[in-house]
């Protein structure tokens, strides 16, 4: 074995006691990364565009830019990356692991809190905070108008009508005079309370299906 691959095993190793990947699962990521990087050290925005499977995925763009998103490298950065390399490639590919049996009640409520902070900062892509009415808008017109069924106005006036009752919900005593500004994270936790989404966020894109990839080394 040379000096350099050494220090790929290395750093494989290091990534897979970070991020509960298996040796052999950061192997197979690597593989998919080199693939689609086209053999080079970093990513770009438009290496993942050209992932087919990804095509008819409602939230595709949200998805792709989940990866250049500094916020989930936590890292306390913000803002967006022209490329990533593949230890950030695999700490985004970590959101969509599924809990496994073995871990304790805090743990996985330490994991849900971290995927619905991912998914929080999906929608709220100017880093205030907040999920205005525009910014959810967006993302509720890109998911109806891939169904091609539904107009644009059609659309915004689903995602109002949404965005009302998760006001309603949320500020439950609004006065006429008063704004409701969007959804905070703490509003969203609150919404999303009773779904049970930690094993469901999975993504195949990679031909790496993430619901069989559970935290731990022992498999
Ligand atoms: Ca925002």
């Amino acid at each position: 074995m040379g000096a350099s691959q050494t220090r790929t095993e290395d750093v494989f190793q290091e990534l897979s006691d970070k991020t509960g990947f298996s040796l052999e699962q950061i192997r197979i990521l690597h593989k998919r990364f080199r693939q689609l990087s086209g053999e080079e050290d970093t990513i770009s925005k438009e290496n993942l565009e050209k992932i087919q499977a990804l095509d008819k995925n409602p939230i595709r763009n949200q998805i792709i830019e989940a990866f250049f998103d500094k916020r989930n490298q936590n890292d306390g950065e913000v803002g967006s990356s022209r490329e990533i390399g593949f230890q950030q490639f695999v700490k985004v590919m970590c959101h969509f692991k599924p809990p496994t049996l073995k871990m304790t009640t805090e743990d996985k409520e330490a994991m849900r809190r971290e995927k619905l902070r991912f998914l929080f900062n999906m929608h709220d892509t100017d880093n205030d905070g907040t999920i205005t009415l525009d910014e959810y808008r967006k993302v509720v017109e890109e998911l109806l108008s891939k169904s091609g069924a539904i107009g644009l106005e059609a659309a915004k006036a689903i995602a109002d009508a949404a965005m009302l009752e998760v006001a309603s919900i949320n500020v439950p005593h609004m006065e006429p005079h008063e704004f409701y500004e969007g959804i905070t994270f703490e509003h969203f936790e609150q919404i999303l309370k009773g779904l049970e989404m930690e094993s469901r966020m999975n993504i195949r894109f990679l031909d790496v299906d993430t619901s069989t990839m559970h935290c731990g080394k022992s498999q």
